[in-house]
């Protein structure tokens, strides 16, 4: 059972590191002999301020994209959009690194015995290697407690000396304060820019760096200096003005006041009941799950050699998976979990430098929702917090463009956002535009709910959905068909091919009711009919019932056999396009399943078809794959994709590869291989049907796994063997029934407690904590 990422070998890379994290600061650990670096972030610090999006519709402008569109007139209702529909100024700022805390050692001679090692189970990323024959050792973790980071090196030999500095290379300045403490400070200057506005004069944000050490210390003006030690313990607090509840940056904010007292806090505190307390809390967040698969364990290669035997050579390396899983649960608990008050964004907490990829913003047409998928299943679901909080006050910030921009009721929100609250149509309309992100957001919310049954949490979330619902109603019109259709509507971030009026082939993507919005709508109303069922709001439900009458049916395509992935059957422009957003109902959704044999059937043929064209070439789509082909019942495929995620899309330190780093595959993946294990979406919210090991690989004969969830807030102990569930232990958090569907992995059941079993599902009663277990015989 692998819990630890090691290499052997040194480079000065950022690809190589290792990330820790305590929610709010994240740390990439170099680990480097001759001079070690740690770049630090901290959840919050953004370029930019809010700003209030000017928009350039109008309603008649609207109602004539919607004409067009309805006679196939896609290029001058393109032309239209691409006028008007950009928000001014048009993109989000950017995530940003924090800086660099170095510390640079006097020896740079030739070191041997290199071990650098992230041990999962600890949040504990330890460097050892030997210098002229003397061990030197140091272990560096981010504290939930005390919100700081700790960096500590030892050795049992000659005493050495260093120089130890944290430092940014642009928006701010360092300074000893005495010989034993280092300030930064800083404001982040954003320049003015044609797709980012007037400059601005932003965030303020600073940092505390406090060495104590048995050597000797001095400084110069930026520097502190160690001599003649045999150990030191560096202590870095970190902190901005940014306020999460406005959504700002927040001049009353005195973010020196916090590191102040947080170093205070934590200098004098002896270092091993530090860690011992460190290590205690990570248990809390990262015990609740364990996964065991029977394979051969390769934990004495590093695991960068892991992931080039795959690579390179092919090999099957099972326990790998194990690790990718470990530490995908791992990146969730570190980005989002303990102290963090801002959800995981496209790299989690970590990015390196200050013009990350994509901004290392928030993607919400697919990838923040990615983030999320294992955040319940692998019974983490604090983890979720901060994405609450996020939707939250997205829905605020998007009523005005609902308004604004489609001149619709609710709030709306686009493809992208930041820490500000933008939520207009970003960087281009082709792929910017994306009203339903919100319902998506909404569908997370949902998840949450239905996981932990928290009546109380869907009250609080209940006027959230309700504007969202209320936002797609008033965007909804009627097609000439009949049907209540999105309009315009895309399915990210495809196009397909027409024929024009002139007889010419173009390609659009936008048109109206493309099938990703449909499912979307459908999955969103239907889990709304349930909440107003709870809360007894029967003349809202009434109006949902009305939509879901009128929305367009699936559609299979009649020359390819796959979900038409718009209103028409077009030929899409990309066949192999990373984006399967027409099988959102298959994965996250649960319109499309083996109850419907037809529809189940060209989803099979859908991803086939996406594959045989080059489908799944980034890592976060390839993990949405392995999701798939686990609701699909078909464990071979998906382990092989994972397989191919390994090969083609994993970074030395596991991180998911787009290429370049980007965290949803890592979250993805993890979610896939929950999905393989367990799943719980067939049939109507508050009676979901469980089924255990429903696309479990030919080759993942013996395993176990605790602690996977299941809709309805149920865990699960799984044992089997021989590719058959030999023993599960079911806990219940309420009072509530099981239905477990009994599939050919299972044989003749056995248990004490009192069941009933039907058409091979069995039902059995559960009060509040009641834990049952069933034995099966093969
Ligand atoms: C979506 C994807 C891209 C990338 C970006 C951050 O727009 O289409 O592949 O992941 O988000
Ligand atoms: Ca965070």
């Amino acid at each position: 059972m692998s819990t630890c990422i090691w290499h052997n070998r040194y480079e000065e890379d950022w690809m190589r590191a290792f990330p820790l994290g305590n929610g709010r600061v994240g740390a990439m650990v170099y680990g480097g002999p001759s001079k070690e670096i740690i770049e630090i972030n901290e959840e919050s610090l953004w370029s930019g301020k809010q700003h209030k999006e000017v928009f350039h519709s109008t309603p008649e402008g609207l109602a004539e994209i919607r004409r067009l569109l309805f006679e196939q007139r896609f290029g001058e209702a393109f032309n239209i959009c691409n006028e008007t529909f950009l928000a001014s100024p048009p993109s989000v700022r950017f995530f940003e690194s924090f800086g660099e805390l170095t510390v640079d050692f006097a020896d740079k001679s030739e070191y041997t015995d290199y071990r650098k090692e992230l041990e999962l189970s600890e949040a504990i990323v330890r460097v050892s290697y030997k210098k002229s024959g003397d061990w030197y050792r140091s272990e560096t973790f981010v504290s939930e407690k005390y919100d700081v980071l700790v960096h500590r090196m030892v050795t049992e030999g000659k005493p050495f000396s260093c120089s130890i500095n944290m430092q940014r290379s642009q928006d701010a300045y360092t300074a000893a304060l005495n010989d034993d403490t280092l300030v930064m400070n800083g404001c982040l200057v954003f320049k003015e820019g044609k797709m980012y506005g007037e400059g601005v004069e932003g965030m303020q944000f600073g940092s505390r760096v406090h060495v104590v050490t048995d050597g000797k210390l001095s400084s110069d003006k930026t520097t502190i200096y160690i001599e003649n030690a045999t150990q030191f313990t560096v202590y870095g607090a970190y902190a901005t003005n940014y306020n999460v509840n406005k959504f700002d940056n927040d001049e009353t904010i005195n973010y020196r006041k916090k590191l102040i007292a947080d170093i205070d806090a934590v200098k004098d505190v002896d270092y091993d009941a530090l860690k011992k307390e460190h290590i205690a809390d990570h248990k809390k967040w990262y015990d609740t799950f364990e996964l065991t698969l029977d394979a051969p364990s390769y934990d004495d290669i590093p695991t960068d050699e892991r992931v080039n035997r795959v690579s390179k050579e092919d090999v099957e390396d099972t326990d790998l998976y194990v690790l990718y899983f470990n530490f995908g649960r791992y990146l969730l608990i570190e980005s989002s979990g303990k102290r963090a008050t801002l959800p995981a964004n496209l790299q989690g907490i970590w990015c390196n430098g200050f013009t990350p990829p994509w901004g290392s913003d928030y993607h919400t047409n697919i990838n923040m929702q990615m983030n999320y998928w294992p955040a319940e299943s692998t019974n983490m679901s604090d983890t979720f917090k901060p994405f609450t909080h996020f939707v939250k006050m997205i829905s605020k910030f998007g009523v005005d463009t609902a308004k604004d921009l489609f001149f619709g009721e609710g709030w709306v929100i686009n493809h992208t956002t930041d820490v500000f609250g933008r939520t207009g149509i970003h960087d281009l309309v082709g792929c910017g535009f994306f009203p339903m992100a919100g319902a998506w957001l909404c569908l997370n919310l949902w998840e949450h709910y239905e996981y932990t049954n928290d009546s109380k949490y869907l009250e609080e979330i209940y006027p959230v959905l309700k504007g969202c619902c209320d936002f797609v109603k008033s965007y909804l019109i009627e097609s000439p068909e009949g049907y209540l259709v999105t309009s315009p509507s895309n399915s990210p971030e495809n196009a397909f091919y027409y024929t024009n009026k002139n007889g010419e082939r173009r390609t659009s993507g936008l048109t109206y009711a493309a099938t990703m919005d449909c499912q979307i709508i459908y999955a969103l109303f239907t889990r709304m009919l349930a909440a107003c069922e709870m809360f007894d709001d029967k003349s809202y439900a009434k109006g949902l019932e009305d939509v879901l009458a009128k929305l367009p049916p699936m559609r299979v395509s009649e020359r390819y056999g796959t979900i038409c992935e718009w209103i028409e059957d077009y030929e899409e422009m990309d066949p192999g396009h990373r984006h399967i957003s027409h099988l959102f109902g298959l994965f996250p959704g649960d319109q499309i399943n083996e109850r419907n044999p037809e529809i189940y059937q060209a989803a099979k043929n859908t991803i086939a078809r996406r594959i045989a064209h080059g489908g799944g070439a980034t890592g976060w789509s390839r993990a949405w794959i392995i999701n798939f082909y686990a609701r699909l019942k078909d464990g071979e495929n998906a382990r092989f994709h994972l397989h191919k995620l390994m090969k083609l899309s994993t970074a030395e330190n596991l991180f998911d590869m787009h290429p370049p780093f980007q965290i949803d595959g890592n979250f993805g993946a993890t979610s896939g291989i929950t999905e393989m294990l367990l799943q719980s979406h067939l049939g109507r919210p508050g009676e979901r049907v469980v089924e255990l090991l429903p696309a479990l690989p030919e080759d993942w004969k013996c395993g176990s796994v605790k602690g996977i969830k299941a809709r309805g807030n149920f865990a699960f102990d799984i044992t089997w063997k021989d590719n058959k569930v030999t023993k599960v232990t079911i806990t219940s958090a309420c009072d509530n029934t099981l239905r477990l569907k009994l599939n050919d992995v299972c044989g003749q059941v056995s248990a004490e407690k009192v069941y009933a079993l039907e058409d091979s599902v069995l039902t059995m009663e559960f009060a509040e904590g009641e834990t049952a277990e069933l034995l099966f015989l093969s």
